[in-house]
């Protein structure tokens, strides 16, 4: 019996633990459902906010979007004069099309303002007020001014530069005294835009006693001290010219600074040379050329002028050298100031001839004006000298291949050398009906010398006749024996006795 209740114990104790096991497992299981019921929650609710968020974002993105399109020009702008702005820079975002309709104001970005733009974009049209304007004052460099006493200045002679987009003016912040003569004075200059915004600089003034500016044309002789006082009388030890004038140049446009003494005291001054008058052509000829030969186009046409520099520019452009013909020629003379003149003459490119018939009409026309039958052949002989000195200029060079050629060559250019001179003296010679000769010193490439042996049946014989004209023919060669003709032989003449007949 005793037995029986042990067991029966035992089997009530472990019914107890089995009971509270299985009473445990369920509350862990419940515990569980709840935990995931729980996390299913946490999970839904956060999903929910993420939407709602998106929702928001995509709201908030739309409306911007919508604002932009609806809205895409700024209603106002601003801009400070001078900058450039295009349609581009009233809008929110790039649309290429867009463009100021012809309502809009028309605005010049220099000029301060207010202006109603229209901007049509697509479909729409907007409006746009622009104000422009101007808070830059105006940038002013000022210079100091010495000034003489018969100079008169103004402010704008302090002025160096005054720049704005705007129109300035300038005037004194702090005036000159007129009367303080021989010392430095502070001034200050203001330059003021349209704005009213303003810039101030200060600037020297230096008033002097003296003349402070004498003003010359290049050329000019060099001034005494006279030129810079207005007294009328001057005590020369207190009251001269300090500085040496010799040492300016005054064919030279330049300001030249000097110093004065006067009264005893220095003062600074100024010799400003200019030129203005342009260079003269003292010479300007036309001229004929030959085909294939250089033309010289230099060698007629002198210019000088009052500076005692030019340039000389030569338009040959019409020119065609392989061609008979007239041309224009232009010379253009400019000197260092700019001045500038220039003249036209008339260019002949012709052939070149060695038609003595020809040669010979031209000769006989020429002598028909200078003798006649009255005259002996001494007198025929010194007209055709003279006419042959006063018509024709030397130039160092010739076609010597025949004397025909040469005399035509003469004829046209006016201008030849010594075989030049013998070739046409000949060709006026022989027309005239007097004796004549060849004679020449040729010693190449030393020296040669050409010019005419000439009887004029007066018993003596031959003569010596020299119509050549330059530095090393001075002498008048007419008509002289050869006594007189050697008094001056520096080599040119030095002939060869036993080539020729006897020459008194
Ligand atoms: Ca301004
Ligand atoms: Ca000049």
């Amino acid at each position: 019996m005793k037995r029986d209740r042990s067991i029966q114990k035992k089997i009530d104790r472990q019914k107890v633990v089995n009971y509270m096991r299985a009473n445990d497992l369920a509350a862990k299981e419940r515990e569980a459902a709840l935990h995931e019921r729980q996390e299913r929650r946490r999970k839904k609710r956060s999903r929910q906010l993420i939407f709602r968020l998106s929702m928001a974002l995509l709201a908030l993105l739309l409306v911007i979007v919508a604002i932009l399109l609806i809205f895409p020009v700024y209603s106002s702008a601003r801009m400070e004069a001078g900058t450039k702005a295009t349609v581009k820079d009233f809008l929110r975002f790039h649309f290429p099309n867009a463009a100021f309709t012809k309502d809009s104001e028309k605005f010049d970005p220099d000029v301060p303002g207010i202006y109603q733009l229209q901007i049509k974009n697509g479909l729409f049209q907007y409006h746009c007020k622009l104000t422009i304007e101007d808070t830059t004052p105006p940038e002013l460099e000022v210079k100091d001014l010495i000034a003489g006493i018969t100079d008169s200045y103004e402010v704008s002679s302090f002025v160096e530069s005054a720049e704005d987009l705007t129109d300035v003016t300038v005037d004194y912040g702090k005036a000159p005294d007129a009367s303080l003569i021989g010392e430095k004075q502070e001034l200050s200059i203001l330059a003021s835009d349209t704005a009213g915004n303003t810039t101030e600089k200060k600037a020297t003034l230096f008033l002097l006693p003296i003349i402070y500016r004498v003003n010359l044309e290049a050329g000019a002789a060099a001034p005494d001290i006279h030129s810079f006082v207005t007294d009328e009388e001057i005590n020369e030890e207190e009251t001269y010219i300090v500085s040496d004038l010799s040492a300016i140049d005054f064919n030279t446009a330049r300001e030249n600074d000097i110093e004065v003494m006067y009264q005893g005291t220095a003062y600074p001054a100024k010799i400003c040379i200019a030129d203005t008058q342009a260079p003269v052509f003292t010479l300007s000829e036309s001229f004929t050329s030959f085909l294939g030969e250089s033309i010289r186009y230099k060698t007629h046409v002198t210019v000088t002028d009052n500076s005692g520099a030019y340039d000389l520019k030569i338009d040959t452009s019409k020119v065609n050298p392989d061609a008979e013909g007239s041309y224009p020629v232009v010379y253009t003379a400019t000197d260092e100031s700019g001045n500038s003149s220039s003249v036209e003459i008339t260019l002949t490119v012709a052939k070149k001839t060695a038609d003595e018939e020809a040669l010979f009409s031209r000769v006989d026309a020429i002598l028909a004006e200078i003798i006649n039958d009255n005259m002996t052949q001494r007198e025929k002989a010194e007209a055709i000298f003279r006419y042959i000195k006063d018509s024709f200029i030397f130039v160092n060079d010739s076609d010597k291949s025949n004397y025909v050629l040469a005399a035509n060559t003469m004829l046209d250019l006016g201008q030849g050398d010594c075989y030049s001179y013998y070739a046409i003296a000949k060709a006026m010679l022989t027309r005239a009906g007097i004796k004549n000769m060849d004679i020449c010193y040729y010693n190449r490439p030393i020296r040669e010398h050409y010019w005419n042996l000439v009887d004029v049946e007066d018993g003596h014989g031959w003569y010596h006749y020299d119509t050549c004209s330059n530095e090393y023919v001075p002498e008048r060669v007419c008509l002289w024996t050869t006594a007189q003709l050697m008094e001056v032989n520096d080599g040119r003449y030095s002939y060869d006795p036993s080539q020729y007949p006897p020459i008194p």
